[in-house]
């Protein structure tokens, strides 16, 4: 019998990283994640699929490490010998990258290089290819260019973030020419889900309508809401990224929905799922504008649609309809027909509710 392919991802107890790890483990593979030490645990969105690792049954296994840190990450890969590695560990708010903006430097740049140099050496050493995927993001372009945005689009960062993001993607396009390295970029737009972290817009809104339902909150304080950005379903995204490394020669590609929303819009549909108007609820806090704001993003994805067969299968209104019926269930509210928060329902109760004729 044929070993399982072994794929290494570090920030997987993150968002993408948890529905990378299910991807994976559905295709058959050994997966092995990279996780920080804490005091208390932080491995909520991947508990569903570990399984005690003395078992027999155990395909998925954690590695204490850190970005910051190359001796783990040597370790690390000399131990797993990964043939895939996806790079998804990052501080990954772009406004936090405003205060902290050395530790996200460090662990986004640097964290990334250290990670290249690991893999350059492993297979130079042992003849062994390790391809790998990096997290790019629409944060790259920043100030516009061009819209939409493409793969050839100027990037012009506009944070931290964004400024780490750029030379990591630089440095992975660099050992891919320098090395012969099998290294893909993935410039993704935002994408969003149940999963996503609760300080980010899109699950802040539908956390906070959630509790406003419950009689848990009363206000919800956001920033800038005239940005607007191509949101699109992070389970679609993930698949983008196995792709790539799935195909014959290494290569960069945006990942997006080709469409935009105002965050407006986004509140317009979470708060009429559930029947309020968010103008009796929105307050504006200006602790949560940027130093320098990214205003308007737009994706054109041909590429990946045409290369990779890939396409994204949420709209916008189901992925908001999504992560509130989540955030309903979370909190012990069942909406309407008290419908579970999976895609399919979503669909069919959306169906129902749309007006006739
Ligand atoms: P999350 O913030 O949900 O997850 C980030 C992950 O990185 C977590 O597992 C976190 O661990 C880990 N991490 C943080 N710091 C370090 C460090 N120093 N060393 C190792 N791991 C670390 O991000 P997403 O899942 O949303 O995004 C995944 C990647 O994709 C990130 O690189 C992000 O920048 C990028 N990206 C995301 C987009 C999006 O819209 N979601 C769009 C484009 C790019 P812990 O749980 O311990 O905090
Ligand atoms: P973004 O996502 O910065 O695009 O980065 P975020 O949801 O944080 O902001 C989107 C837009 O909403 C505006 N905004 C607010 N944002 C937050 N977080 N909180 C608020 O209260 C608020 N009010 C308004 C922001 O100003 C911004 O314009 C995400 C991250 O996942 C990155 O890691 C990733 O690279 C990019 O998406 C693509």
């Amino acid at each position: 019998m044929s070993q399982p392919k072994r794929a290494l991802i570090t920030g997987i107890t993150g968002q993408d990283g948890s529905y990378l790890a299910e991807l994976l483990l559905d295709k058959g593979y050994e997966v092995h994640g990279i996780i920080r030490r804490t005091s208390t645990f932080n491995t909520d969105r991947i508990d569903h699929v570990y399984v005690d690792p003395h078992s027999a049954e155990a395909r998925l296994f954690l590695h204490y490490g850190d970005l910051t840190d190359g001796t783990m990450l040597r370790r690390i890969l000399e131990q797993v010998q990964p043939q895939e590695v996806y790079n998804l560990g990052a501080q990954s708010h772009v406004r936090v990258s405003f205060d902290s903006p050395e530790y996200t430097v460090d662990c986004v740049g640097m964290g990334t290089l250290r990670l290249l140099e690991a893999i350059r050496d492993y297979q130079q050493r042992t003849g062994l290819e390790v391809r790998f995927y990096q997290a790019g993001s629409s944060e790259m372009f920043g100030k516009v260019q061009e819209i939409p945005q493409t793969e050839t689009t100027p990037f012009y960062p506009r944070s931290p973030y964004a400024c780490a993001k750029v030379f990591a993607h630089w440095q992975t396009i660099n050992y891919r020419e320098s090395y012969d390295l099998f290294a893909c970029n993935g410039i993704l737009f935002n994408h969003e889900s149940p999963r996503r972290g609760e300080t980010f817009v899109t699950r802040k809104i539908t956390r906070a309508v959630a509790r406003i339902v419950a009689g848990q909150q009363k206000k919800l304080y956001l920033g800038n809401l005239d940005a607007k950005r191509d949101w699109g379903y992070a389970k679609d995204y993930v698949k983008a990224m196995w792709l790539m490394l799935q195909q014959d020669k290494p290569d960069d590609y945006v990942v997006a929905t080709n469409e935009t929303h105002a965050i407006s819009e986004f509140l317009d549909i979470a708060f009429n799922h559930v029947n309020l108007d968010w103008h009796d609820y929105v307050e504006f806090d200006p602790r949560y504008l940027r130093p320098a704001e990214v205003e308007l993003l737009i994706g054109d994805s041909t590429k990946a649609r045409q290369a990779l067969g890939w396409e994204p299968s949420v709209t916008f209104e189901e992925l908001v309809h999504l992560m509130v019926e989540s955030d309903l269930e979370a909190i012990g509210i069942r909406h309407g027909n008290g419908a579970p928060s999976d895609i399919a329902t979503i669909r069919k109760e959306m169906l129902h509710l749309a007006p006739q004729g």
